[in-house]
């Protein structure tokens, strides 16, 4: 696919599909001796709400909070971080994750070479409401269930399905050829990361092959559309705002 520069990377106005071949690495501060894929930040399209990377972490590298105490969602690809949360350690494998509600000082260690996709947002507090506290998880747990009554298609909600969280982040699995019933548009913005298997993506007006590794930002009213292609059911991570006035955002200076 790089022959001549070939790619099925695209960045339109309100989606991009960024596959592995053009990922570029850079470092960040809180992430010293990992190269970090920076996928999508606030700097892309109409302005990404959040950011979703994925950090390469060599055994022995330790990563801290963000610097503005950001909230974060850690999902362990491979390897084994040693998380320690609010005073709390856990060793993280394959699929484990954990959710770490703004301010709260962590760190997450690299065990063994580990890769790790993780999606951070500020948080919108909304008054008089606690703000979520530390969830932990393993998406392989969790039994999901039927989207929209597909037995082909199965939701898992990796976060509390409660107001206090201001984002969800799931995964969808889908059988060899099920699909999204309909094309969806809503205000609510994605990041997207394929785990397993392979399809078509339909954004807007394009329909893009996807696989895995590849990484999907869907802005706000972006038409969405997926159907599983291939042997095996193919599974994405998917980060999508939740719960909160769209134009709650004017106050807070975003
Ligand atoms: O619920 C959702 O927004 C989800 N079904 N979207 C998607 O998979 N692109
Ligand atoms: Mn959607």
């Amino acid at each position: 696919m790089k022959h001549l520069g070939n790619t099925r990377s695209a960045l339109e106005n309100a989606h991009a599909v960024i596959t592995p071949e053009t990922h570029v690495r850079t470092a960040l501060a809180e992430w010293p001796g990992s190269a970090i894929v920076l996928h999508i930040a606030p700097v892309i399209g109409t302005r990404a709400r959040f950011v979703q990377f994925t950090a390469e972490m060599p055994a022995g590298a330790a990563a801290k909070e963000s610097a503005h105490g950001y909230q974060r969602f850690a999902f362990v690809l491979s390897g084994e971080v040693e998380a320690n949360v609010d005073g709390e350690k856990r060793t993280l494998g394959e699929y484990d994750y954990v959710y770490v509600p703004a301010g709260v000082a962590h760190s997450l260690t690299a065990k063994s070479d580990a890769r790790v996709s993780v999606f951070e947002k500020p948080y919108e507090a909304v008054e008089g409401m606690t703000a979520p506290g530390v969830y932990w998880g393993n998406e392989r747990e969790n039994p999901g269930f039927e989207f929209e009554g597909d037995d082909h298609l199965i939701a898992r909600k990796l976060l509390p399905d409660e107001v206090p969280f201001d984002f969800m982040v799931s995964t969808m699995s889908f059988a060899p050829g099920a699909s999204l019933p309909y094309t969806e548009v809503h205000y609510m913005e994605h990041g997207l990361l394929m785990l397993e298997g392979e399809g078509l993506y339909k954004l807007q007006q394009t329909y893009y092959p996807v696989t895995v590794g590849d990484v999907i930002w869907m802005g706000a009213h972006c038409p969405q559309w997926y159907g599983a292609l291939g042997r095996e059911w193919s599974k994405y991570l998917l980060y999508k705002d939740m719960n909160r006035h769209p134009l709650s955002m004017l106050g807070s200076g975003l």
